[in-house]
């Protein structure tokens, strides 16, 4: 009796051991859309490497740019974390929005008139429902960084008015509220992939596209026939920094503490990365776009106007996909900035 005691208390102690060291994965997948050359993936890199360096390689991370693990269908990458095949990321609230919908709350056409507002929604009282939102589904948000306001491009026309999109064929991202949104204002988009976009502009089976401006510089757009540039500023997707719950269960109180901070001040650095260049007091990257022959077109507030109109139809019926509650607060939050 006493021996199988002994073994038993072994069998324990060896079982404890053999769990313990598998809890810790030898790489942990990070999902991103864009790679180093763009301010999302450096602060995809920079996330993986301050999470390294300070759990001294207990967490070892490894981004995949081009949302590889799903096979660069952007609009999967949320159920992929779900379901484990993803254990972390660095996702666009756009690319999330098929499966959460109050995602949708960052598309509503010209909600956030600049990035104060877009900083109102991401800090205070609408960032923390949707980070309950979020951890309902199963992820664990840790921070929001920026990809940046989307712009509009296209290799035909100077848009100033909804009448000049009439008809472009503009390619949009994996939301249906930018089928409705472009629809809306008269041009005919059309739904697909990052990785499909550009030789879609390449071969001009689209005619234009939305980015931020960082992406288009980095991605040189201008070179894909993308010769008219119009800031119009219609909406701004974050970026959440997220860890598959089941993921975060498996690490230590302290790791999980790790990893929260280096989100957070990769999160803050992200911010100011996706900003640069394009302010007034430093405008260097927009000076770089027209340096290499783009028309650059800022809308005045009287011009942005008829797009708004054209397009509220669009943000009330999104409105109550979002939620009426979350819109409103939203709404004064942004007020308030
Ligand atoms: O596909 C896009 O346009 C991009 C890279 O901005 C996103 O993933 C939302």
């Amino acid at each position: 009796m006493k021996r199988f005691v002994v073994l038993l208390a072994l069998c324990l102690v060896f079982t404890s051991l053999t769990v313990n060291a598998a809890e810790y994965k030898p790489e942990y997948r990070l999902s991103t859309v864009l790679g180093p050359a763009f301010p999302w993936g450096r602060a995809a890199e920079r996330w993986a490497n301050l999470v390294r360096e300070n759990t001294e390689g207990r967490i070892n991370i490894k981004v995949y740019p081009g949302t590889s693990l799903v096979g660069g269908d952007q609009t999967k990458e949320f159920t992929a974390i779900r379901q484990g095949v993803i254990d972390m990321a660095v996702g666009s609230s756009i690319n999330w929005s098929p499966q959460v919908k109050q995602l949708n709350l960052f598309s509503l056409p010209f909600l956030m008139p600049d990035e104060k507002a877009f900083d109102a929604l991401t800090t205070g009282p609408v960032a923390a429902d949707i980070f309950a939102i979020l951890d309902k589904q199963g992820v664990v948000p840790l921070a929001i960084g920026e990809n940046g306001f989307r712009e509009l491009s296209n290799s035909k026309v100077n848009v100033t008015s909804p009448a000049d999109l009439k008809g472009l064929k503009i390619r949009v991202v994996g939301s249906p509220i930018f089928i409705d949104g472009f629809t809306a204002l008269g041009a005919n988009p059309t739904q697909m992939s990052w990785a499909d976009a550009q030789p879609a502009l390449a071969t001009k089976a689209v005619d234009g596209q939305e980015n931020p401006l960082s992406v288009f510089n980095a991605a040189k757009l201008h070179t894909v026939e993308q010769k008219y540039l119009t800031l119009w500023g219609y909406m701004a997707d974050p970026l959440f920094y997220v860890v598959s719950k089941k993921v975060w269960e498996e690490w230590s109180e302290a790791d999980r503490a790790i990893v929260a901070e280096a989100a957070k001040q990769t999160a803050a650095e992200n911010l100011i990365d996706a900003r640069k260049g394009i302010t007034p007091e430093d405008d260097s990257l927009l000076k770089e776009i027209e340096k290499n022959g783009v028309t650059v077109t800022r809308l005045t507030d009287e011009q942005r106007k008829p797009f708004q109109k054209a397009t509220r139809p669009v943000f009330d019926k999104w409105a109550e996909v979002v939620g009426k509650d979350l819109v409103k607060k939203a709404e004064d939050a942004i007020a308030a900035s």
